[in-house]
């Protein structure tokens, strides 16, 4: 251990940095389910691992000045509070990744990990702002400076490739995860699998003779679809993957937005398609993403349940459950983008039925 070390200056802006990666990637990977996107999620891991050892290092140093309280001063109770949170997010996010699958009453370990990961934040800057100390260039100097990086960066990889080792060694729940940190739930088994509600929809029925789907926007023409106009012709095997921590996969089957686009001839000035939901929920997919999208009436051999968004729900492979919009009613062509989706995701449930 000697043999590597930092000054304290640069364990503290090393944190930070780390901290800052940390909740940068983790809020990012929210919004990413391919595989080449896995990366992302690995290094996240790696990342936290380190931050493990930076974090005790820390600790060891300024133990001191907790433990004597002759010694706080106004600030204190923050930088213990910032501690104990950064402590509580790796934890927390640890005995997921170890498949510790008990909830918090609604909340999965996962989503627990996310809102210490946030909370973190203020408690970070506001104790960098009470400490403020910035690194100077002769921080960086020297060769142990560079090895001791390094060897972090070492000690991240080698624990994070740990993990997974023990993981499939003691064949935890943890060993059968997606790499986007989800576990399996009622894969194949029709409607039997978990429903989500990213914050309050949650709508009544809706009456299959009281509904229709319109079609349009930058279109040549318009459409109004009744239910038994519906033509479900098309299957998929698709993976939804709820940021919520699970992930199911089903044999989807409906109509490809691919035929109702080629029906309505979008402009030429099109680029978005955008989904909208009875409750107002909305997203949007990149007009040539959306050609492969289904609008699902079934998955397995089943009609969509109501929970699952009966009658007709989005299926697009690659994506996340958020933008996976249900009780779809509307599906119309854009030539902008649709900012104002990143808003109504949170509020449509408040805001309608
Ligand atoms: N209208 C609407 N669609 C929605 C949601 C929502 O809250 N409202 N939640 C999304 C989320 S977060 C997920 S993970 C999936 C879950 O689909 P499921 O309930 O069929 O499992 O639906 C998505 N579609
Ligand atoms: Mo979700």
């Amino acid at each position: 251990m000697g043999r590597f070390s930092l000054p304290p200056r640069l364990v503290d802006w090393t944190l930070f940095a780390l901290v800052c990666f940390e909740v940068a990637s983790g809020l990012l990977s929210l919004t990413l389910g391919r595989p080449e996107h896995r990366y992302l999620f690995y290094v996240h891991g790696i990342a936290g691992f380190t931050l493990v050892v930076l974090l005790f290092w820390k600790l060891r140093r300024v133990r001191g000045r907790i433990t004597q309280f002759s010694k706080w001063d106004r600030t204190t109770p923050v930088s213990i509070l910032a501690a104990f949170v950064a402590c509580a997010a790796l934890v927390t996010g640890t005995m997921w990744v170890f498949g510790y699958h008990e909830r918090v009453g609604y909340w999965e370990f996962l989503t627990l990990h996310m809102a210490f990961g946030v909370a973190l934040v203020p408690l970070v800057l506001s104790h960098l702002s009470a400490r403020y100390r910035p690194p100077r260039r002769e921080d960086f100097e020297g060769r142990r400076t560079l090895l001791t990086y390094l060897a972090l960066g070492v000690v991240g990889g080698l624990a994070w490739r740990a993990q997974s080792a023990i993981n499939r060694l003691l064949d935890t729940p943890g060993s059968d995860r997606r790499f986007t940190g989800s576990r399996e739930q009622g894969s194949f088994a029709g409607n039997a699998f978990p429903t989500a509600s990213w914050v309050a929809d949650d709508p009544g029925p809706v009456d299959p003779d009281d509904w229709s789907l319109t079609v349009g926007g930058a279109t040549a023409r318009d459409l109004d679809i009744a239910y038994a106009d519906l033509t479900p012709a098309d299957r998929e095997r698709s993976t939804l993957d709820c940021t919520g921590g699970w992930y199911s996969v089903q044999d989807w089957t409906g109509v490809r937005v691919g035929d109702l686009l080629d029906e309505v001839e979008p402009t030429d000035e099109a680029r978005y398609v955008r989904f909208q939901s009875v409750t107002g929920y909305r997203w949007s997919l990149p007009l040539e993403e959306a050609h492969d999208a289904l609008l699902a009436t079934h998955v397995g051999e089943e009609p969509i349940s109501h929970g699952h968004g009966f009658p007709l729900r989005v299926v697009t492979p690659g994506r996340r459950g958020f933008q996976w919009v249900k009780w779809v009613v509307s599906v119309e062509i854009r030539e902008k983008y649709d900012y104002g989706q990143w808003v109504v995701i949170f509020t449509s449930g408040f805001t309608d039925s």
